[in-house]
């Protein structure tokens, strides 16, 4: 029996897996992950009768043949997630807990279907996704006080800041590299006790990139929504989902998306719904071939340059309130 286990690269994914596995440990599980925009995972994984897989963090709906035939091979699959799943499979072999609600995200799920074990992990990761109601709740429910759970936002922020990026090469640290790491530490407090320099280069790299990102001026700044378009850099695409986030809680009434350049000379997009209306960013992620998410953050991994304009029309038309 071979476990495989498929996480999305970013802080969410990680939060989760590091949670199933103190609860389960299991050293031979194989790990699938990658890039945090890169969710065909399922595909990856060459499951036969009798494996078993855990997938956490990346949408079923995107998954769904890779994920169909496993279960008519007889493979059992555990499917944790909080993106859009349309209609959930009904072979036998599958053990689904999946909730789309715009205020939860993976990690939580993770934690309540552990009754709270690991819940310092799951805080890192609901901050990582964005989730900051949520994950200050979950805070201060088990006891942290207002400077640990700081230090657990910062986490979270640069553990996901560090999975963007278009290729594995772009990112500072391997998501799977960083689960291997991670993974053995209870708490994330020990974690940041024990591996001062990943912790450190994380903080850096998320610090030096967000001052770049900090200096670019608006596109498009109007009351509803706006655009910013980031430098043809690795910098720019490290820090474009973290950047959204940070415009979408300094302006919460006002709709972001964050253009960087991508290889195939178009456009990658990060959309991010106002925080105090966190719907339609997977809608209108979903109109471009290449769109998914979220209600309240989703992207689009390639927009042709021809197609900006149609766009830029289609957000504003979502998040027209006048
Ligand atoms: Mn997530």
């Amino acid at each position: 029996m071979t476990q495989y286990d498929v996480f999305n690269g970013d802080a969410d994914g990680l939060c989760a897996l590091i949670q199933m596995r103190l609860a389960e440990p299991m050293e031979d599980a194989v790990p699938v992950t990658g890039v945090k925009r890169d969710i065909s995972l399922l595909k990856r994984v060459e499951a036969v009768s009798g494996d078993r897989v855990l997938v956490l963090d990346i949408s079923l709906d995107k998954n769904r043949a890779p994920l169909e035939g496993m279960l008519r091979r007889g493979v059992s699959v555990t499917y944790i997630d909080h993106h859009f799943a349309g209609e959930l499979p009904t072979e036998g072999g599958l053990d689904a807990l999946i909730d789309p609600d715009p205020h939860t995200c993976t990690s939580l799920l993770v934690n309540q279907r552990l009754e709270g074990q690991f819940a310092h992990w799951a805080v890192v990761g609901a901050f990582g996704d964005n989730m900051n109601r949520p994950a200050t709740e979950l805070a201060a429910q088990v006891g942290l006080s207002e400077a640990e759970t700081a230090t657990l936002k910062e986490l979270g922020v640069c553990l996901n800041y560090n999975g963007y990026g278009t290729s594995l090469e772009d990112l500072h640290f391997d998501p799977a590299f960083l689960y291997e790491k991670l993974h053995h530490y209870g708490t994330p407090f020990a974690f940041i006790e024990g591996e001062p320099e990943i912790y450190r280069q994380l903080l850096d790299g998320y610090r030096e990139d967000m001052a770049r990102a900090g200096a670019v001026a608006a596109r498009l700044a109007e009351p509803d929504i706006a655009v910013f378009e980031l430098p043809d850099e690795v910098w720019a695409c490290r820090i474009s989902g973290v950047f959204g986030n940070r415009l979408a809680n300094a302006h919460p009434e006002r709709a972001h998306a964050v253009l960087t350049h991508n290889r195939d000379g178009g456009y990658t997009v990060s959309v991010r719904a106002p925080a105090v209306r966190k719907e339609k960013a997977d809608e209108l992620c979903r109109q471009f071939p290449t769109g998914g998410g979220r209600q309240g953050a989703a992207g689009i991994n390639h927009l042709p340059p021809e197609a900006l304009d149609g766009f830029i029309a289609a957000f504003r038309e979502t998040y027209r309130t006048a």
